[in-house]
């Protein structure tokens, strides 16, 4: 057999540039991976961007962590769980495993014939869906957080920053009394900003997320003890058995699971079987994904152990025109699975090539 690992540089302007307390992104630029073996083919996205502000990997980290180490793990196409324990001996970066693990999920399951939701487990069948609004002045914020409830999103979520957060939320609550609000700090506090925290109690949030440090859980615990919003965790869960850590210590009651983070669809699984386990709430997460990212995670999104609507929109929500043929649509707040095989999602490969300044062939065996 014949295996080919080869990776595209691309990127893709976003219809409204994306503001959360580390800065503004108005394109989404990163790498897509291609595995070609034995008749199939499988993509896969990085969720790394250019600059280490969510986290500390980027689109440069990734590529050099692949390209360098990951790639020739995947040589005999092997199981997603046989891939994370060869590259167990690379500490961290988890969105750059991710990357393979998810185009081993696609893989396997493409040359089984099956979704990659059948291969994950018990499905809704559908993913309630959620929208996460950056940040600029207040009234560009109302009218979207207005305009998202019409079109039926079930989760509006905010971002906020030090500073910003009062003045963000009470104008939104004025104006919208009744929705499912959610607001994200990206790490912007510390334990020393409790008080202004501790005012958020009053506008009735379903949970704030990650308010302080990316690798904290302690402060956390404490901060949840003393306010009566529900802590959600992102940053800071970078696995399974962080997530078992912050559920014994009461750092969060709630987790974003994004498989970028946790180092791919394996870990997430086991997150969301955690939560459930701990009487906590889990939804998936998003990184401002193409359409073959995207597709990942509206199949995570369907899964039984997922209870709260997360960060996956439509496509359109994000692009002009998305690197998929068949971009997801939102009905009654609500996106349905791709059937597959793998994710489903239908590749426009011409509109790749445009959009990729850049393709290299990373590993070429034959086994
Ligand atoms: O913290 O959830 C986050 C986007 C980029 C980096 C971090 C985050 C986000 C989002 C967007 O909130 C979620 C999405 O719509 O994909
Ligand atoms: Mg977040």
């Amino acid at each position: 057999m014949d295996l080919t690992l080869s990776c595209y540089r691309f990127s893709l302007p976003l219809l409204n540039p994306f503001t959360t307390s580390f800065g503004t992104q108005s394109e989404r630029a990163g790498y897509l991976f291609r595995l070609d073996a034995g008749g199939v083919t499988a993509y896969s996205e990085c969720v790394t961007s250019d600059e280490p502000y969510y986290s500390y990997e980027d689109n440069q980290t990734a590529l050099h962590i692949i390209g360098s180490f990951l790639a020739e793990m995947v040589w005999d196409a092997p199981s997603p769980e046989t891939f994370l324990e060869r590259a167990g001996v690379i500490k961290g970066h988890n969105m750059a495993k991710a990357a393979l693990e998810m185009l081993l999920w696609e893989y396997h399951s493409r040359a089984a014939g099956k979704s990659i939701v059948r291969m994950m487990g018990e499905s809704k069948g559908y993913a309630d869906a959620g929208i996460s609004i950056g940040m600029s002045d207040i009234d560009t914020m109302v009218k979207a957080v207005g305009s998202s409830i019409e079109k039926g999103y079930r989760r509006i979520k905010v971002k906020i920053e030090r500073g910003r957060e009062y003045g963000i939320l009470s104008s939104i609550r004025d104006h919208f009394p009744d929705a499912h609000l959610s607001a994200d700090a990206n790490t912007d506090y510390r334990l020393k900003d409790i008080e202004a925290l501790k005012r958020l109690d009053r506008f009735n949030l379903e949970y704030i997320e990650q308010p302080l440090a990316h690798d904290d859980l302690l402060d956390h615990s404490k901060l949840a003890r003393e306010i009566s919003t529900p802590v959600c965790l992102d940053e800071s869960i970078t696995d399974s058995a962080r997530a078992e850590q912050a559920f014994e210590l009461g750092a969060c009651s709630v987790i974003n699971i994004k498989p970028g983070r946790v180092a791919g669809i394996t870990e997430s699984l086991k997150i969301a079987s955690v939560c459930a386990r701990n009487g906590g709430h889990c939804w998936v997460g998003g990184m401002l994904e193409t359409g073959i990212g995207r597709a990942y995670n509206v199949a995570l999104a369907s899964m039984k152990d997922v209870d709260y609507p997360g960060d996956t929109s439509p496509n359109e929500r994000y692009f002009s025109r998305d690197v998929v043929k068949n971009p997801f649509r939102m009905t009654d707040g609500r996106l349905r699975p791709n059937e597959g095989p793998g994710t489903g999602a239908v590749v426009d490969e011409s509109y790749l090539k445009e959009i990729s300044a850049e393709t290299k062939v990373l590993l070429r065996r034959s086994c």
